[in-house]
């Protein structure tokens, strides 16, 4: 009796190691939804970008005569996890000084060359930010409802 039931016993054992080895092979191929990484926006600060333009002073941050060199708009639920990149040789910072009302008044502290900060904005609005060592490193991001 149990000699005629090996045969199918061994081809049973044999699929069933087949198919959870696959599934640990290929599980990492095909994640769960809620692996997936939130949605990103790529700031790169550019390198060279710690040396003082000619003719800049801080005033003109608060005023609308200054160019901001980073200036995006993300979307909520799109691509509003913003990542600043410092691909400079020196620290930089990212410190927002504004903020709609309830809006993240992020601060990265110093971000090393090579080196990377992320913050997800949930609030819609304007939001500007400058280095805090190299004030014309001002960026502006508009976060617009989904
Ligand atoms: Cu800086």
């Amino acid at each position: 009796m149990l000699r005629r039931f090996l045969p199918l016993a061994i081809i049973v054992i044999a699929i069933v190691a087949t198919v959870a080895t696959s599934y640990i092979y290929l599980g990492p191929l095909f994640p769960a939804s809620d692996n997936v990484k939130p949605p990103v926006t790529v700031i790169s600060i550019p390198r060279g970008s710690y040396i003082h333009p000619v003719g800049f002073n801080v005033t003109q941050l608060l005023t609308n005569s200054y160019k901001y060199p980073f200036n995006v708009t993300v979307t909520i639920g799109v691509n509003n996890t913003v990542r600043w990149v410092n691909d400079d040789t020196v620290d930089h910072t990212v410190s927002a000084f504004i903020a709609p009302p309830g809006g993240l008044m992020f601060n990265s502290g110093l971000i090393g060359p090579g080196k990377a900060f992320t913050a997800t904005l949930t609030v819609p609005g304007v939001y500007k930010y400058t280095c805090s060592w190299h004030q014309w490193l001002a960026g502006q991001i508009t976060v617009k409802p989904s």
